[in-house]
């Protein structure tokens, strides 16, 4: 019998976006993961369980070992970093933009500006890459309060409608990068299982490339 391999999940967009996929694979959860408490859940392939993780916990799990494969944001991959994950693939799902965004025309002129964020390492690499000195200010979520509350003049966060600014007064400013979901394979298991690991990654692109065509 062989091992039974592992992907991780993030609730949300991750799996809403992921479960389709699959599902153009053959493979299906055995139950709603979305419904479900439970953290790892079957699928309709004996060889394959689904892990559902925090968003940020997908790339440790796979870098780790604790699951053989992931899908992450881009941005979540970058924050991470680390060379622990082999080449992830590019499913096109989940897409949005890690952007500056903060009040009309911009932060105060003359002054260092403050920048709240969760993404710390990605926004003190864009500004410095950009010669601008900046504050990062750590958040770890509505990144929008903070100039809100005077306690940030900029923001760094994921854009996608732009609703989530404008129903806060801010607006995006400058676009950093497009974002969207990878899988990603730990790189033990690409080599303990190459068959399956990669007959499930080539799947997986395949669909993804099917489900942009259409
Ligand atoms: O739960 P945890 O804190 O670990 O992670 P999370 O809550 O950030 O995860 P989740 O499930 O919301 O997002 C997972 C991944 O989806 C992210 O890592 C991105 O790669 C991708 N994604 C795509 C987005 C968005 N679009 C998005 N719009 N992630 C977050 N947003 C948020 C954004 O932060 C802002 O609050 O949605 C709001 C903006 O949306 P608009 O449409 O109003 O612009
Ligand atoms: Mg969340």
């Amino acid at each position: 019998m062989s091992r039974t391999l592992t992907l991780a999940l993030s609730k949300g967009r991750i799996l809403e976006d992921t479960l389709p996929l699959l599902s153009a694979c053959g493979i299906e959860p055995a139950e709603d993961p979305d419904a479900s408490r439970k953290l790892i859940i079957g699928t309709n392939r004996d060889d394959l369980q689904l892990l559902v993780v925090r968003a940020s916990d997908v790339p440790t799990y796979v870098e780790h070992g604790g699951a053989d494969l992931g899908v992450a944001g881009r941005d979540v991959l970058l924050e991470h970093g680390g060379t622990g994950l082999y080449d992830p693939v590019d499913l096109g799902i989940a897409r949005c933009r890690l952007m500056v965004a903060g009040p009309k025309g911009g932060a105060p002129a003359g002054r260092r500006p403050r920048v709240a964020t969760k993404f710390v390492h990605l926004a003190r690499q864009y500004f410095a890459q950009q010669g601008r000195q900046a504050e990062i200010i750590k958040l770890y979520g509505s990144m929008e309060l903070a100039p809100l509350v005077g306690m940030a003049d900029l923001i760094v966060d994921l854009v996608d409608t732009g609703n989530t600014l404008r129903a806060n007064g801010l607006e995006p400013l400058e676009e950093i990068l497009p974002i969207s979901a990878r899988l990603v394979v730990n790189k033990a298991s690409l080599k303990t299982e190459p068959d399956r690991v990669g007959a499930l990654t080539r799947d997986l692109a395949a669909a993804a490339r099917a489900a942009q065509s259409t």
